[in-house]
């Protein structure tokens, strides 16, 4: 398959600790996909979904303790401990390479190693990374065809190249005491033992592209994050392309999908998806940031996932979709909570036991059907509304960046930064209540710096220098926004509607970025002026759209707490214009000026 001496001698290596009875070549052909297909379905891997409704479509369930990331066993392998920060779990390479080696030894036996072909990006773009991934799953393999662009054409273009990153995955016996998601930066390689969910083994995902790909980005100054792009034309034809970061089971896929609410679809406002999930940023020569989606596909989640919430979602997963881990029926179909109608009258629930609507556990609490992080892999050009843009090797020029997070309290719908500095602080301030995607307690609040927290491959002191510095050679740098989709009231209901209607905060966000859009300023940055948000068509009280922007000093004095402490663990490593912000937030807050 190959004459690259570099590539040549890794595979014969990792082939010679793993011992796979044979080894395959991903080429990215339809024969050798239905080939894997069928092997797969043979052996109960993946099970084919009724191809009236859901064709070209499988359903695979993964273990019953490996339906998230696992960031407890996910760490950053750098010589120096400091590199990888006190936010990343560190492990000395040495020691790394041989705690995974002793799990990876001999554990393709009686098994094939695929060698998957990966490009992240597309091929001639100066964003494009190479990797390649060995795995004895079929699963990824299927996956990363969905997600990336794999097979043959991307030895060609690797040539003799050394430069591409080494994934190493093999489920092992997916025993959670012998998981270990290791990266080595230093090395440009992955190691991933004993998971067989998504982010852990979708090395062309998280791994390479945040993990390593921020430790790069740094390195060739330009940016990699947790970002969905997306572009908004309004009724003159002019686009305007937003990248936002929003936390795990945030918002980000529903976001690039959206639909705009009827008036504004009639005033002939339309939205154009460019990516759900990763956006590398570089800076163009005309002095304008340019981000680019590296994937092709989607792996979003099921539950909460219809044709009211996100009626696009539900069109692009009607064909050639996996489907990990939601509700199977014994008739072919699958279902999640809150999907598409009436739950069925029975099938077998995500961890395989049989399942009627109406179950409740031993305290009284509903037993889902579908896992909350179950998910859907899907082509990205199945997407109605994919952007012509979308693959454009140059990517796609950004007028503004939106941070956000899941906040019952505190933050306000929407705000704007009032310099890229400032911006900075509020990106490496954002927090959010922790979802099903990772393990954890649900609901907690944590700090989750520009939602790259379990994704930043190296010191985040650093990476916020990066980000600081990043900004200082831009021309113009765009504004930088926080919106917050999950304000509640007292009784937890969430004040905003959410979903298409976040259209009318992304249009004040888009005018503001033009110099136009009416502002009020308060200590923590500029809240729309009274009436500034189109809320035509919506049943939305005044009083509610007085709880939506409510900036209330004191609540904001006592979570400056938690930035001070959450910046105490980087030491001197912090940027001094980080803590500058801080004490010119305090300053401001402590003035009183606050919204009342
Ligand atoms: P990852 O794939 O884990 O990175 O998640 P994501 O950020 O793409 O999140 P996604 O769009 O899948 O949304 C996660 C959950 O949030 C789903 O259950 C959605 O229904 C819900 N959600 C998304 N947007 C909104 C919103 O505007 N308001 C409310 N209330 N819920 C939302
Ligand atoms: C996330 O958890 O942010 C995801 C899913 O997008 S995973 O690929 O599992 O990381
Ligand atoms: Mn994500």
């Amino acid at each position: 398959m190959t004459r690259n001496k570099a590539l040549q001698k890794w595979v014969s290596e990792m082939a010679e600790l793993c011992q796979p009875d044979r080894i395959v070549w991903i080429d990215g052909s339809e024969e050798q996909k239905r080939a894997l297909e069928r092997e797969a379905m043979a052996s109960g891997e993946i099970i084919k979904l009724d191809e009236e409704k859901w064709p070209g479509c499988f359903y695979h369930r993964t273990a019953t303790n490996d339906v998230a990331r696992t960031e407890h066993l996910t760490y950053i392998c750098t010589s120096k401990k400091e590199d990888a920060g006190p936010t990343n779990n560190w492990m000395e390479p040495a020691e790394a390479y041989r705690q995974a080696g002793a799990y990876f030894k001999g554990a393709m036996r009686g098994r094939t190693m695929y060698v998957i072909p990966f490009a992240m990006g597309p091929l001639g773009s100066p964003f494009t990374k190479i990797g390649i991934e060995l795995t004895d799953s079929i699963y990824v393999v299927l996956n990363m065809l969905i997600m990336t662009r794999a097979g043959e054409d991307i030895l060609e273009q690797l040539g003799d190249s050394d430069n591409f990153t080494r994934g190493l995955h093999s489920k092992g016996d997916l025993d959670i005491e012998k998981r270990l998601i290791l990266h080595f930066p230093e090395d440009n390689t992955i190691w991933s033992v004993g998971s067989g969910y998504g982010g852990n083994v979708l090395l062309g995902k998280k791994c390479l592209s945040l993990r390593i790909a921020s430790w790069l980005g740094r390195q060739e100054g330009w940016l990699a994050e947790h970002m969905l792009i997306m572009g908004v034309e309004n009724p003159e034809g002019r686009i305007d392309y937003i990248a936002a970061a929003f936390p795990s089971a945030c918002g980000k896929t529903n976001l690039a999908m959206l639909i705009p609410p009827e008036p504004l679809q009639k005033q002939g406002y339309k939205v154009w998806t460019v990516g759900d999930d990763i956006a590398w940023i570089r800076r163009g020569e005309d002095g304008r940031l340019w981000a680019l989606n590296p994937e092709t596909g989607f792996f979003g989640v099921a539950p909460g996932t219809n044709s009211k919430t996100n009626p696009n979602a539900l069109a692009t997963i009607r064909q050639n979709t996996i489907f990990t881990n939601v509700l199977l029926t014994h008739d072919g179909d699958v279902w999640w909570e809150g999907g598409e109608g009436e739950p069925p009258a029975e099938g077998i629930a995500w961890d395989g036991r049989p399942w009627k609507p109406g179950m409740v556990d031993e305290g009284g609490k509903p037993i889902p059907g579908a896992h909350p992080n179950s998910r859907f892999t899907a082509p990205i050009k199945q997407c109605p509304i994919i952007s012509p843009e979308w693959d454009n090797p140059k990517g796609v020029p950004l007028t503004a960046i939106v941070f956000g997070g899941r906040r019952s309290r505190l933050a306000p719908l929407v705000y704007e930064a009032f310099s890229w500095q400032h911006g900075v602080y509020v990106g490496a301030t954002m927090a959010s209540e922790i979802t099903a995607a990772q393990y954890g307690k649900q609901g907690q609040v944590r700090r989750d710096p520009m939602a790259m927290l379990p994704f930043c491959g190296y010191n985040m002191a650093d990476y916020f220098r990066h980000w600081l510095e990043f900004g200082k050679t831009l021309p113009h740098p765009p504004k930088i926004f926080h919106v917050n989709w999950f304000r509640k009231d007292e009784d937890g209901s969430f004040l905003w509607p959410g979903y298409g209607d976040n259209l009318r905060v992304l249009n004040w966000i888009i005018e503001r970025a033009h110099g136009g859009g009416a502002a009020v300023e308060t200590p923590i940055g500029y809240v729309p002026a009274p009436g500034a948000i189109d809320m035509s068509g919506l049943d939305i009280s005044e009083d509610t759209v007085k709880k939506l922007f409510e900036v209330d000093a004191r609540d904001w004095l006592e979570e400056l707490e938690d930035h001070r402490r959450f910046f105490e663990q980087f030491g001197d490593r912090l940027p001094p214009e980080i803590m500058e912000e801080y004490h010119a937030l305090k300053e401001r807050l402590s003035q009183g000026g606050a919204a009342e």
